[in-house]
């Protein structure tokens, strides 16, 4: 069989992207044809996403496609885990709510008073996080007494797009309610929490065909109708699925956040993996993505935003990482302290914990640049190793995947903390990731992920980073266990 055409969808936090790709035995090759932001609002009560908006996008986003390549024949969607919409006999109820809304304190609590911490890890796998879905839901409360079903991210837009409702299951590990060890939807879990398990969409393995375009959706593409599937809805999923992962490699896939550790074959419910932060996420195919959600770039964006709102302009950031690269004795902070998750004035807080913790605070904005990155640097290095011992594996290698792929500093640092090799890219790991699995379901190439992998390693550039000794001014700040 020839290539096939095909476009990715693919959400983040930040922005999100409509790529054409070709697939096919020869490899894959990618054309991002719509870029746009996605920018969070702020309601009476509380931090939402505008999901109506992202939905403009995506079929502005496809009628580029079809009209840049005429001959696409299917489409699929990932985004940010976690996050979803309440729908009532198929409308909305309420209006999504953003991860980072702060509403979900009450909600920890509670879960936590019925089942301890210990226990939900046993049967779910997940790092805690106040913001997986479960307590989200739990805050929701009587809310979801006008609600049938409740559809993450990715499903609502396929849900918009033909009609399909269904749970993708990379993205429904993310839940809280996805039982880790056999990927069926909890319900005894669920009941316990008062939440009605009516809710929970069927789960649709990725790969699986949703249907065709809804008629009114196909005449906003000019009659064109696609194929609608499903992927790793879960980005975290597809960039996984796009990153060329060889025997003992871990990865770092970085963006808005830092999603850091090594596939495995199972996961890994160990007490102390729980303690030590780790979550068992599903990926494509059955793997296990056990990683530790490292803050990420979200820490340097938010700063940056930070300082444009005090300028009144744009920062000139390639001249502040340049600037980062010559500071001698960065602060190093524990980047995954939860004063740093919602929204909001970073570099103060980064003061604030530096004075906290007996430590000279960044002086300025480009010292305040470095101890990020340093940090985030060290973030990774001592979650991978960290990986590595709970999961009984080696690792010599790590490929960072994503947007940080381009940060240079940020790629030298995690291999100079690390003492590993960093190979670095690609950068559009998850639309690579969406696409191949895309080209496999409408039968363009075939195989396991490694198979695919291949495919993209077949014209990959990579840049290699390799460790420098460390300074012994660095001062190393002994890291909580997180
Ligand atoms: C990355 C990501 C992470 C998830 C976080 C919140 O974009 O999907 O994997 O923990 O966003 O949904």
């Amino acid at each position: 069989p020839g290539p096939v055409h095909v476009a990715a969808v693919d959400l983040g936090a930040t922005s999100g992207r409509v790529v054409v790709a070709e697939v096919g035995p020869g490899g894959v090759r990618l054309d991002v044809v719509h870029r746009f932001a996605n920018t969070p609002v702020r309601l009476t009560d509380g931090l939402h996403w505008d999901v109506v908006g992202l939905f403009r996008e995506v079929v502005d986003g496809l009628r580029l496609a079809v009209r840049s390549t005429p001959d696409v024949a299917g489409v699929a969607v990932d985004s940010w885990a976690v996050d979803y919409a309440l729908l009532r006999d198929g409308r909305m109820v309420s209006t999504p709510f953003h991860y980072r809304d702060s509403r979900n304190a009450a909600a920890v609590e509670a879960v936590h008073a019925a089942v301890d911490p210990a226990a939900l890890y046993a049967r779910n796998g997940l790092q805690h996080l106040p913001f997986n879905t479960v307590f989200q839901l739990v805050a929701d409360g009587a809310h979801l007494e006008h609600a049938d079903t409740m559809l993450l991210v990715p499903d609502l837009i396929g849900h918009w797009l033909t009609g399909y409702v269904g749970a993708e299951v990379t993205n429904a590990s993310t839940t809280g309610l996805l039982d880790v060890t056999n990927a069926s939807w909890d319900v005894e879990l669920a009941t316990t929490l008062g939440i009605p398990a009516e809710i929970l969409a069927p789960l649709t393995p990725s790969g699986a065909t949703l249907g065709g375009l809804l008629p009114h959706v196909a005449a906003e593409l000019g009659g064109h109708d696609l194929a609608v599937t499903t992927v790793g809805s879960h980005d975290t999923a597809s960039a996984i699925a796009g990153t060329v992962l060889g025997p003992d490699d871990a990865y770092v896939s970085c963006g808005t956040w830092g999603l850091a550790g090594l596939e495995l074959e199972r996961p890994v419910l160990a007490d102390e993996a729980r303690q030590a932060g780790f979550t068992n996420e599903g990926g494509v195919d059955g793997r296990v993505r056990f990683l530790h959600n490292v803050m990420g770039l979200w820490l340097l964006s938010e700063s940056v935003r930070t300082w444009e709102r005090e300028d009144g302009r744009a920062i000139d950031l390639p001249s502040l990482l340049a600037a980062a690269a010559e500071v001698e004795a960065p602060l190093v902070f524990d980047v995954d302290d939860p004063r740093f998750l919602p929204p909001g004035d970073i570099p103060a807080r980064i003061r604030a914990y530096a004075s906290e913790h007996g430590l000279r605070p960044p002086a300025d904005r480009v010292e305040t640049t470095r101890a990020i990155l340093e940090s985030l640097a060290d973030a990774f290095a001592t979650t991978l190793h960290r990986a590595a011992e709970l999961a009984g594996r080696r690792i010599h290698r790590i490929q960072v995947v994503g947007g940080g792929a381009l940060n240079t500093l940020l790629c030298q640092l995690t291999a100079d903390r690390s003492g590993l090799e960093v190979l670095a890219g690609p950068v559009e790991a998850t639309a690579l990731g969406n696409a191949l699995v895309q080209g496999r379901t409408l039968g363009a190439v075939s195989g396991d992920l490694d198979a695919l992998r291949a495919l993209v390693g077949r014209t990959l550039e990579q840049k290699h980073y390799r460790p420098r000794p460390l300074r012994s001014t660095n001062p190393l700040v002994a890291r909580k266990v997180f």
